[in-house]
């Protein structure tokens, strides 16, 4: 069986980052062990949420493992909750696996989410050296390369990003959660070796809080189900779509990811 440890929050009310990638990966049968970056009362769409930071406690835990035996086929790294925790997850990463899924959750629609800084950023881009995949939306992939953020995501914007963001040294890059047209949303990726992949899908006119997050737990447990980039980011786009049309309202309290697991597991 696959491990993979997962480097993200615990925001424990408002679906998203650990909460939802410890189902996700389970369903593709990984094992996740998880390494909470900070414990959030609810994830910062919220007003004013509870927030105790682990920046002292990322190292500890995992020079602990090390002591126990533990080692990991894959790592996903995500929310950062103090731009000092790049450093002790670039730690982390020393310590057990060259593979890396980062998705540099800093914003989206153009803006930092709260509680987020330019000092985010700079350690974010330090950080996506690390890694073999990245997955940012458009407003990270802006902020990461200084481009300036775009809306409307035309193909040559996109291939612009994308090879900033290729700059960083990973393997490949997919960004996600953007809007091709008026009907259409997708994702458009490129890996060095194969060169550029995109998708296209009808849009369901809907934003919800933690869909981004899905999109890596899916995409990392299709890595370790040996699927290839493109093939793992669109079943990874593919469920995020069943889960926001199974979602019958937009509400900070997450997407109804839970009746798509069957179909998930169905395509492992
Ligand atoms: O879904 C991204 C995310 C993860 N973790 C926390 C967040 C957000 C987005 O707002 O606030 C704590």
């Amino acid at each position: 069986m696959k491990r993979v440890l997962s480097i993200q929050d615990l925001s424990c009310l408002g679906k998203c980052s650990i909460t939802v990638a410890l189902p996700v990966l389970s369903a593709m049968g990984c094992a996740c062990s998880v390494l909470p970056t900070a414990v959030l009362s609810t994830h910062t769409a919220f007003p004013d949420p509870h927030c105790r930071s682990m920046t002292e406690d990322i190292l500890p835990m995992a020079q602990h493992w090390k002591t126990v035996g533990a080692d990991f086929d894959a790592i996903t790294v995500g929310y950062l909750a103090d731009p000092e925790q790049a450093e002790q997850v670039g730690k982390v990463l020393d310590l057990f696996s060259d593979t890396v899924v980062l998705d540099p959750v800093m914003g989206d629609h153009g803006r930092l989410y709260s509680r987020q800084t330019p000092d985010h950023v700079r350690a974010m881009a330090g950080l996506c050296r690390r890694a073999s995949y990245l997955l940012p939306n458009v407003t990270e992939a802006a902020l990461l390369t200084g481009l300036p953020y775009r809306e409307r995501a035309e193909e040559s914007y996109l291939r612009e990003l994308a090879a900033g963001m290729l700059e960083f040294g990973v393997k490949s890059v997919v960004i996600t959660g953007f809007q091709w047209d008026d009907i259409h949303t997708g994702f458009y990726g490129c890996d060095r070796e194969t060169g550029e992949f995109s998708y296209k899908a009808q849009r369901i006119p809907r934003s919800l809080h933690g869909t981004g997050d899905l999109f890596a737990a899916v995409f990392t447990g299709g890595l370790m189900a040996g699927k290839q980039p493109c093939d793992t980011a669109a079943l990874a786009a593919k469920f995020v779509e069943r889960v926001v049309a199974a979602t019958p309202e937009v509400s900070p309290f997450g997407a109804e990811f839970e009746s798509q697991i069957p179909w998930l597991v169905q395509q492992i």
